[in-house]
C-alpha cells in the first residue's frame, strides 16, 4: 500500500519540481487501473512528473503502482496521489488548479460492460457525466487554454456494428448502458475542442489485456482459471457467450498510442486496434492449450454472465494511427495470451505454497 498519499503540501511539491526542472506534469484520472498504471509507467520512464487521482477505498486499491511509489518527502519524487472522484466537480477543479498539469489523461470509469446493466445511473454518472466534470474544471480554471486533454473512448462506442472493420469514420451504435455514457464523453470531447479550442482528443480504443486485466474481464477470467485449474486449485469455468469476438491487443502497447495522440500539435480521434479479431472460445482454447488443457473440458456455461444486448463482434482499423503516429501494436494474440497465462501460473503456484502452508492469500498480484 502506498504512504503518503497528498502528504505534501503543494508549495513543497512546486519548490521540488523546480529544483529538477522536469519536463512536463501529468495529471491522470484511473491511475489505479490496469491502463491507469501502465501509463504512469511510461510517463515516468519519459521523465514526467505524474499526478494520479485515487479514491479513498476502505480495503487498499493501489496494487497496480505500489511498485512506482515514490516517499514524496523525497527530493526528486516525481509521483503524486491526490484523493478525488469523479463524481465531485469542486474537487477536480481544485486539483486542476493546484497541479497545473500539461496533459490530462481520463482514464477513470465504471469500465465493466455487464455491471453497467447493473448500476446504469451511476455508470452515466461517472462516465459520462465525469468527463464534462473534468473539462469544465479545466475550462473554469483555464487551465485548458494550455492543458492537453486525452479522453478513453472505446470500441464500444461500435457496438451494433454499421461496418467492419470499424474505423474512425464508422456510425456508432452502443448498446449497454456503459457503451451510451462513453458516448457523452465522446462527444463532449469534441465539443470542448471545438467550442473552446482546448486540445482535447479521443483514443477510440478497442480491448486491450494484461496481467494487471480485473478479474472479472473474460480474458483475465479465462487465464486466471487456467492456471488455477491446471494447479489443482480450481474444477471449472462459468462463462457467458463464446462466440462473442474482440479484437485484443496488449495494454502496454495502448498506453504508447495514448501519449501519441497527445503530443500531436492538433487535437483529432484515433482508432487503437490490432487488426485482428478471435472469439471468447478461441480465447480459451490458446489460453488452456497452452497448459496442455483441453477447454472443453472445464468451460461451463452461465446465462448469468450474458449481457441484455451483447456486441457481437469487434475489429478496428488503426490506419491513421500507424499513418499520423506511427503507432502499432507490437505484442501478437498469441504472445498477449502467453504472458497472461504465464503470469497467472506465477500467481497460482503462490496460492498453492500458501495454502499448502495452511495460510491465506491476501493479495494476488
Ligand atoms: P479499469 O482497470 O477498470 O480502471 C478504471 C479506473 O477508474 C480505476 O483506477 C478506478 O479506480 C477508476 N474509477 C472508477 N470509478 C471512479 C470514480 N467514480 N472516480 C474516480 N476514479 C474512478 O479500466 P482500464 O481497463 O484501465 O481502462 C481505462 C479507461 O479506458 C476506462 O475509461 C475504460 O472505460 C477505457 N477503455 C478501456 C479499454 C480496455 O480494453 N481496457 C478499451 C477502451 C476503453 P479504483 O481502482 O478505485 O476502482
Ligand atoms: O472482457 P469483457 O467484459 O470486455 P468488453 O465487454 O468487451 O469491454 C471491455 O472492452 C471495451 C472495449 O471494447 C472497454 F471499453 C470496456 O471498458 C472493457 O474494458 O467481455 C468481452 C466479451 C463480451 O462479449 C462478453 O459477453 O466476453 C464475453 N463474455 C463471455 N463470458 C464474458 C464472459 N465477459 C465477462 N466479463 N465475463 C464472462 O464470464
Amino acid at each position: 500500500m502506498l504512504l503518503g498519499v497528498d502528504g505534501v503540501s503543494p508549495k513543497r511539491q512546486r519548490s521540488i519540481r523546480n529544483a529538477w526542472m522536469i519536463m512536463k506534469r501529468a495529471f491522470i484520472t484511473g491511475i489505479t487501473g490496469q491502463d491507469g498504471s501502465y501509463l504512469a509507467e511510461l510517463l515516468l520512464a519519459k521523465g514526467y512528473e505524474v499526478h494520479g487521482m485515487i479514491r479513498r477505498s476502505s480495503s487498499f486499491n493501489t496494487q497496480r503502482i505500489d511498485h512506482l511509489y515514490q516517499d514524496p518527502h523525497i527530493l526528486g519524487t516525481r509521483l503524486f496521489l491526490h484523493y478525488g472522484d469523479l463524481s465531485d466537480a469542486g474537487r477536480l477543479a481544485k486539483m486542476m488548479y493546484e497541479i497545473t498539469p500539461d496533459e490530462v489523461y481520463h482514464l477513470g470509469a465504471q469500465s465493466h460492460v455487464r455491471v453497467s446493466f447493473d448500476v446504469p445511473e451511476y455508470t452515466g454518472d461517472v462516465v459520462a457525466l465525469g468527463t464534462i466534470r473534468l473539462l469544465e474544471a479545466l475550462r473554469e480554471t483555464g487551465i485548458g487554454k494550455k492543458a492537453r486533454f486525452y479522453q478513453a473512448s472505446s470500441s464500444e462506442l461500435y457496438g451494433k456494428v454499421r461496418e467492419t472493420p470499424q474505423r474512425e469514420t464508422t456510425p456508432f451504435h452502443p448498446r449497454s448502458p456503459y457503451g451510451v455514457a462513453k458516448l457523452y464523453g465522446y462527444w463532449a470531447t469534441i465539443n470542448y475542442r471545438e467550442a473552446y479550442g482546448m486540445h482535447a482528443s479521443n483514443g477510440i480504443l478497442f480491448n486491450h489485456e494484461s496481467p494487471r486485466r480485473g478479474p472479472t474481464f473474460v480474458t483475465r477470467k479465462i487465464t486466471m482459471a487456467a492456471a488455477r485449474i491446471k494447479s489443482g486449485l480450481q474444477n471449472a469455468l462459468y462463462l457467458g457467450n463464446l462466440e462473442a469476438k474482440r479484437d485484443w491487443g496488449y495494454a502496454g502497447d495502448y498506453v504508447e498510442g495514448m501519449w501519441r495522440i497527445v503530443q500531436r500539435d492538433e487535437p483529432d480521434d484515433y482508432v487503437l486496434a490490432t487488426g485482428e479479431t478471435h472469439s471468447v472460445g478461441e480465447f480459451c482454447e490458446e489460453a488452456f492449450g497452452l497448459l496442455g488443457l483441453d477447454w472443453r473440458e472445464f468451460v461451463k456455461h452461465d446465462p448469468r454472465y450474458e449481457r441484455p444486448s451483447e456486441v457481437d463482434l469487434l475489429l478496428g482499423d488503426a490506419t491513421k494511427a500507424r499513418r499520423v503516429l506511427g503507432w502499432q501494436p507490437k505484442v501478437t494474440f498469441k504472445e498477449l495470451v502467453r504472458l497472461m497465462v504465464e503470469a497467472d501460473m506465477r500467481v497460482a503456484r503462490q496460492e498453492l505454497a500458501v495454502q499448502q502452508a495452511g495460510g491465506v492469500l491476501e493479495n494476488a498480484e
